[in-house]
């Protein structure tokens, strides 16, 4: 006797290719794209999605969890400081104190708790897929953004030459860490300027970008180390806190702009 139910070959394709398809059709427009699944984007998309809100997040990789995998020099401990190992209590991550108020956790335990808890907040993703440009609409507001599978963004022009397609949001947040993306496109337009990440200086960088974390341009908000970037704030290696509680400031700004409540 097999273990398994009987299926065919077609109908295997046709439930991916329907499922996949549909939730496409419906995130077409979303109450919030987050480009960038790291710590910053997954913390703020996780809130977003508690709160109600129709959260999809972008990712290039075929992977979640962008730096959070691991911590810094290729080993895999992430340190995080006061406050912020709340956060680790509420996603049930084990941590010791290794200083007075430093904190160090597996990485691979905390970025896949911070994914499980992403996704059961009702977060969308459509990974393997590259933000390539932003949607602007005549009010000067950022609308959406521009999107192809990476690996035809990666190929040459000559030989995989495909439009791509826009995806509709009331609020984008830029989660994109040291790149900044989203920002980068409007610089090329002339509508921000970035000042380029600060050297590293790990206890003014953490309390700056979660201050700095909010509105850039009018339905855009940037998170984590975007953050650093866009306005030259230090950098900060591999302690987490700050990309935490920058998602969930990023998320906050959101949710005031949206429903016109904080967080
Ligand atoms: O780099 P990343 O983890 O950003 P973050 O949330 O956290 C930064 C820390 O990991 C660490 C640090 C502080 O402790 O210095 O670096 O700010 O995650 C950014 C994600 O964005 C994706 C990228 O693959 C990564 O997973 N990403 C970048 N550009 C694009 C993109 C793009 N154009 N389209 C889609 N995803």
């Amino acid at each position: 006797m097999p273990i398994f139910h009987p299926a065919k070959e077609k109908d295997v394709t046709k439930a991916i290719a329907r499922s996949f398809l549909r939730q496409l059709e419906d995130y077409a427009e979303s109450d919030v794209i987050i480009v960038g699944a790291g710590p910053s984007g997954l913390m703020a998309g996780k809130a977003l999605a508690e709160a109600g809100l129709k959260t999809l997040i972008v990712e290039r990789n075929n992977y979640l969890g962008g730096g959070f995998w691991i911590g810094g020099y290729l080993m895999n401990k992430v340190t995080i400081r006061a406050p912020a190992q709340q956060v680790l209590d509420e996603l049930g991550v084990p941590y010791q104190e290794a200083e007075e108020g430093l904190f160090v956790a597996d990485a691979p335990y905390a970025c896949s708790k911070l994914i499980a808890a992403t996704c059961d907040a009702g977060v969308k993703f459509l990974n393997m897929t590259m933000v390539e440009d932003i949607v602007l609409r005549d009010d000067n507001r950022l609308a959406g953004v521009v999107v192809n599978w990476t690996p035809i963004a990666y190929l040459p022009r000559e030989i995989a030459s495909l439009d791509p397609v826009p995806l509709e949001a009331k609020i984008t947040i830029d989660a994109t860490g040291h790149d900044a993306c989203v920002v980068r496109r409007l610089e090329q337009r002339g509508l921000v300027k970035i000042a380029g990440e600060g050297p590293m200086w790990i206890e003014k960088s953490e309390d700056a970008v979660v201050e700095h974390s909010g509105e850039i341009y009018p339905g855009l908000i940037i998170a984590g180390m975007a953050v650093s970037a866009v306005y030259g704030l230090p950098r900060m290696g591999p302690t987490f806190g700050a990309m935490l509680l920058s998602g969930e400031k990023a998320a906050e700004a959101v949710l005031k702009m949206i429903k016109g409540t904080a967080a």
